[in-house]
């Protein structure tokens, strides 16, 4: 049976490819969706990307997977320093969740240090480029074998 990936995305991660490139790099939300599509194929995983810039979608989005998806990747975006409702939402999720950075949050300002989400993350990619994501959806493959 093929089982579903929810790919959650934070605010302004909609303009991925065109927001400070010079972090973020120049591939879009459309371009992850495809990397980790064909991650899924030979996972035999099926993928449901999302993004949306309001807190409560996300959280509404993280409650439909207790229902519908095995597994959870999440960039929070800013929502990552802030968010205790997405933490609490998470730990309702009983499968695997992994949290990706783009950038290498450690290396930039210190507000960005602390991840609210990383306590309860199964594991957290930062810094890999947009590549952390079909890198995440290789971990969440072991992780649900
Ligand atoms: C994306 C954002 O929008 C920031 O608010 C985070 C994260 C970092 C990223 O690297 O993907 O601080």
């Amino acid at each position: 049976m093929t089982r579903k990936i929810y790919i959650l995305n934070g605010p302004n991660l909609n303009l991925l490819g065109k927001r400070e490139p010079e972090i973020y790099g120049h591939d879009t939300l459309a371009d992850v969706e495809a990397a980790c599509a064909a991650v899924g194929r030979e996972a035999n995983l099926d993928v449901t990307l999302l993004q949306s810039n309001h807190e409560g979608a996300l959280i509404d989005w993280i409650h439909e997977a207790r229902e519908n998806a095995a597994g959870i990747i999440i960039n929070p975006a800013a929502f990552t320093h802030t968010s205790v409702a997405i933490l609490d939402a998470l730990k309702t999720f009983d499968g695997p969740v992994l949290e990706v950075h783009i950038s290498n949050v450690h290396q930039r300002e210190s507000f960005r240090h602390h991840s609210y989400v990383s306590l309860r993350a199964d594991g957290v990619i930062a810094g890999f480029g947009v590549e952390g994501y079909a890198l995440a959806m290789r971990r969440m493959s072991s992780l649900l074998t």
